[in-house]
């Protein structure tokens, strides 16, 4: 089998595959036309490795991290003529490894699956009594398991941040949510120029209805919509970044596969659009961004000519550093994700390297109401052994009982009757991030006990179809009889809120020239998927930065 990296998109799958507008919500998903078929089908296979950044350089725009927001922030500065240098403490995910692969499969972790762990530490920790984790090789590996007291933050690590590891769910909030996701924006610019300027550029598409009622590795989400509908849920297609005609292909035989071969978590070698084939691709193509994967910012400060000093440690794929830079740069981009700029900001506060910073820094995280769970159905309702590891519908009773759950997979390659769910709940407690002086690290204080209302908001809808179905949760996922996988989130979101630790675009207050743009302007939460917001309001932030300040 060939394993060369994903494949361009397909020249003649248009009529089949439904990009998304994203004018209205998920639930409204309208074929779009010309211009989102255009900008996805710009993808390339992933980017190789560039010039590092060198010590003493000068750049005009920095960008700490290349996830959504600085993948955004580092294309359209870059199409207006500004040249920017991106900094990712992950690796490049552009070589195979020794068995052909870039990425390693969710089924069988090793060396490249973990960041900087001896363990796995695999979010469905256990299986029939069994649990899962094992030994691997210390290594800058894709997924990241953040341990804080309370709560796992799960994120990617490498070129390409979360887009790397995640499912590619593509969601659009429904635009009667949008007023509590992020209050200070205009929705109306939103979902009628930002919503979609992101979907298009990520290459957001959704399944063909008709493939989805034959397909056999979605016969799992056949067996959530029965179960769903008959309780009288509304049952909803969701858009992905994933290639559904390659998909398609997978399921008949006729190219590697990747969905199918239950990779996800540690990376698809096939099928997905990650950023790397999408906005990065774009960006690297202006000639004017350049990348230094394993490097990883560690202070900013304003420099004695104007503009800041950033220092950067070089690390080695076993995390240790092997050189330290000091870059001036006139502008910099926090887009190191919720967790990753909100660790930076308060240690850059509380150590004085910026204390102009308000006191909002760190504060309004949430993890998005993240809960799992499983139920184990009737022999008559099989859920299949081939089981695609993208999700492609959810559950919404969001306005009713304040959760959207997603159908989710659990691409184990053996016949389990379990139906598995990541549900997104209304949960109203926020965490900060605090400088622990002694420690030398930032803190979270997130409590395990703060998962129950998002629970009751899961249980509105899995009580009921239990109680239909007759039919019970699995106690065997997270451990030993627990029910709920309360321990962990996949979405962090805030700890630089927008217009609270910045202004309404994501200038921080206190230093011009300084901005957070990813998902740590979000206040905690976005009833949906985060990525689609994530990138949409960087789209929104980034237009009016480049017109007013550069
Ligand atoms: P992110 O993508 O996390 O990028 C930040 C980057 O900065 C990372 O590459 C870091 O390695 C890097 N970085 C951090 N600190 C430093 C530093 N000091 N110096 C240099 N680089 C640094 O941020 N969302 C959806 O909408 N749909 C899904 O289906 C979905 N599934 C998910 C599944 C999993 C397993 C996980 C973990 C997440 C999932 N998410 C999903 C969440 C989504 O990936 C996440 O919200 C976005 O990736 C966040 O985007 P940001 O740009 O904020």
């Amino acid at each position: 089998m060939s394993h060369t990296p994903k494949r361009g998109a397909p020249s003649d799958g248009l009529s089949r595959r439904r990009f998304v507008a994203g004018t209205g919500s998920i639930l409204g998903a309208a074929a779009l036309a010309g211009h989102a078929a255009t900008e996805a089908r710009a993808r390339t296979t992933a980017p190789t490795a560039s010039a590092l950044i060198a010590d003493g350089a000068t750049v005009p725009a920095l960008v700490i991290g290349s996830g959504y927001g600085g993948s955004v922030a580092a294309l359209r500065l870059a199409e207006a003529g500004v040249d920017v240098h991106m900094i990712e403490m992950g690796k490049a995910w552009d070589t195979p490894g020794p068995d052909g692969k870039i990425f390693a499969n969710t089924t069988s972790p090793d060396v490249r699956s973990y960041w900087l762990r001896t363990r796995t530490k695999q979010p469905i920790s256990n299986f029939l009594g069994f649990p899962l984790d094992k030994n691997v090789p210390r290594h800058t590996g894709i997924l990241d398991a953040e341990e804080f007291g309370g709560i796992i933050v799960y994120q990617g690590r490498g070129v390409g941040g979360g887009s790397l590891v995640n499912g590619g769910m593509a969601v659009t909030p429904r635009r009667e949510n949008f007023g509590a996701v992020l209050p200070t924006v205009d929705a109306g610019e939103m979902y009628g120029t930002y919503y979609p300027r992101a979907n298009a550029g990520l290459g957001v598409a959704t399944i063909d209805p008709d493939w989805f009622e034959t397909a056999e590795c979605y016969q799992y989400a056949r067996v959530g919509r029965k179960h769903a509908q008959r309780s009288g849920f509304g049952f909803v297609f969701v858009p992905d970044v994933y290639d559904w005609d390659y998909m398609e292909k997978e399921q008949a035989g006729t190219v590697p596969k990747s969905a199918l071969a239950g990779e996800i978590l540690y990376g698809n070698n096939h099928g997905k659009n990650s950023l790397q084939q999408t906005y990065l691709a774009r960006a690297r193509a202006t000639g004017r961004v350049t990348v230094s994967p394993l490097h990883r910012a560690t202070s900013v400060i304003p420099a004695a000519g104007g503009g800041y000093t950033v220092t950067i440690d070089r690390i080695d794929t076993e995390g240790t550093t092997t050189t330290t830079k000091s870059v001036t740069a006139d502008k910099v981009f926090f887009a190191a994700g919720s967790v990753g700029t909100s660790k930076l900001l308060v240690a850059l506060k509380a150590t004085g390297a910026l204390p102009r910073l308000n006191g909002e820094i760190g504060k309004g995280w949430g993890d998005n109401g993240n809960v799992m769970c499983g139920r184990a159905n009737h022999m008559w309702d099989a859920t299949g052994k081939l089981q695609s590891s993208i999700p492609t519908a959810g559950i919404d009773n969001w306005a009713a009982g304040g959760a959207f759950a997603e159908v989710a997979p659990l691409p184990t390659g053996i016949e389990t009757y379990a139906s598995f769910y990541l549900s997104i709940t209304k949960n109203p407690h926020r965490a900060e991030f605090t400088w622990n002086a002694a420690a030398q690290r930032a803190e979270l204080n997130w409590q395990t006990a703060w998962k129950q209302p998002s629970i009751d908001a899961a249980k509105t809808i899995f009580d009921r179809i239990n109680a239909k179905e007759g039919t019970i949760y699995r106690t065997d996922l997270f451990g030993t009889y627990k029910i709920w996988g309360d321990h962990l989130t996949y979405h962090p979101l805030g700890g630089a809120v927008l217009g609270k630790a910045t202004d309404n675009y994501g200038r921080l207050q206190g230093y011009s020239g300084l901005y957070v743009i990813d998902g740590a302007l979000i206040p905690g939460n976005t009833s949906v998927n985060p990525f689609v917001t994530i990138a949409a309001l960087a789209e929104r932030n980034i237009d009016k930065i480049i017109a007013t300040d550069l």
